[in-house]
C-alpha cells in the first residue's frame, strides 16, 4: 500500500486529515534526524473543528499542564512517525529552542490550492480560513505511485481561484474592534491588549470577529469552547 492512503486513514481516527504532500527540491534542505534528505514531505491537520472531539477525549485536554493541543499532536506525529519510519516536524517548533519556525504556510501552498487573505491566514477556497497544521511527516523514499499522485494534485491546486479576490465588502477588515487588522499585517500587540481586559467579551467567547466574518465556509467556524480555547492560548497567561 502507498504511504499516502495509509497515513490518510490512520489520521482520520483523530480527527485530522492528511492535507497534501510534496516531494521538496535539495534547496530546501529538509532532512530527517539521520542526515537524510527528506524525498518526501506529508502534511497533516484539521478543517474546522474536525480533530476538537478527538482532542477532548484525550488526556492533554485535561491535565492542567501548559499547551495541550501542542502535546497531543506532539504525541500523536511521533507515534505515526514511529509506525511509519520518518520523522515528525511541528508547526510550534521554534525560537528560543530552534533557530526557526519550519515554513509550513509555504509548505501547506504547495500541497493545496491556498492564497494570501487579508488577516495573512491561508484562505482555501473550500475551507475559508478554518484550517490549521497540526504537523508534518517526512521520509527519506517515497514510492512512484505517491509520487505520481503528489504531482497530479498540484496540478489540479493551480486551477482553484482566491475567493478574496471576488469578496467585494471584505467585512473581515471592518469586524476588528480594534482595528488589528489593515490588509498588510495583523497588529497583534493591539489585539492582545484588547482580548485580556475581560475574559467575557466575544473575542474570547466567541473567536475572532475579524476571522468569523469571513463569508467563506461559514459552517467550519470554530464552535464556542473551539474559539475559546483558541484565544485562550493566544493571550498567555503571564499577560492575563
Ligand atoms: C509566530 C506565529 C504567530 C505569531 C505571529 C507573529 C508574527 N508577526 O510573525 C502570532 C502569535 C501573532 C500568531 C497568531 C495567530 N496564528 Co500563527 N503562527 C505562527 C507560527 C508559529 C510561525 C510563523 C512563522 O514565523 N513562520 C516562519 C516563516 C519562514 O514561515 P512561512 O511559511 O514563510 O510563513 C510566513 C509567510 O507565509 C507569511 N505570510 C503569510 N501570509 C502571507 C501573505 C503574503 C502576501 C505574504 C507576502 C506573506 C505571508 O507569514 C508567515 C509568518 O511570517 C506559524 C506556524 C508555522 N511554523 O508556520 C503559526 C500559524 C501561521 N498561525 C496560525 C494561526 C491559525 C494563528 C491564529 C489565528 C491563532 C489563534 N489563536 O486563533 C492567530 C492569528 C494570527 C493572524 N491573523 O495573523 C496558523 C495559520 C493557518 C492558516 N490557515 O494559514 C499557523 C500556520 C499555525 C498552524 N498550526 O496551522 N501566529
Amino acid at each position: 500500500m502507498s504511504l499516502g492512503p495509509a497515513l490518510s486513514a490512520a489520521l482520520q481516527v483523530h480527527g485530522l486529515q492528511l492535507r497534501g504532500g510534496f516531494c521538496p527540491s535539495p534547496e530546501e534542505a529538509i532532512a530527517l534526524p539521520n542526515g537524510r534528505p527528506a524525498a518526501v514531505l506529508w502534511l497533516a491537520g484539521n478543517m474546522g473543528g474536525s480533530m476538537w472531539n478527538a482532542f477532548q477525549a484525550s488526556s492533554f485536554a485535561h491535565d492542567g499542564l501548559p499547551h495541550p493541543l501542542d502535546r497531543w499532536s506532539r504525541h500523536l506525529g511521533d507515534a505515526l512517525a514511529q509506525q511509519f519510519g520518518g520523522a515528525a516536524l511541528y508547526p510550534f517548533d521554534g525560537p528560543p529552542a530552534q533557530p526557526h519556525y519550519h515554513p509550513f504556510q509555504q509548505w501547506a501552498s504547495r500541497c493545496e490550492p491556498l492564497f494570501p487573505s487579508p488577516l495573512m491566514l491561508r484562505m482555501h477556497p473550500q475551507h475559508g480560513l478554518w484550517h490549521a497544521y497540526r504537523f508534518a511527516l517526512i521520509f527519506s523514499t517515497v514510492d512512484t505511485q505517491d509520487r505520481v499522485a503528489l504531482a497530479e494534485n498540484t496540478g489540479d491546486a493551480l486551477q482553484e481561484e482566491n475567493p478574496c479576490l471576488s469578496c467585494i465588502e471584505q467585512p473581515c477588515l471592518q469586524a476588528c474592534p480594534v482595528q488589528a487588522y489593515d490588509g498588510q499585517g495583523f497588529d497583534v500587540h493591539a489585539c492582545r491588549a484588547h482580548v485580556r481586559q475581560d475574559a467575557n467579551q466575544v473575542c474570547m467567547t466567541g473567536g475572532c470577529l475579524a476571522r468569523n466574518a469571513c463569508p467563506v465556509a461559514p459552517h467550519l467556524r470554530y464552535a464556542p469552547a473551539q474559539a475559546r480555547f483558541h484565544m485562550q492560548a493566544f493571550v498567555p497567561d503571564d499577560l492575563a
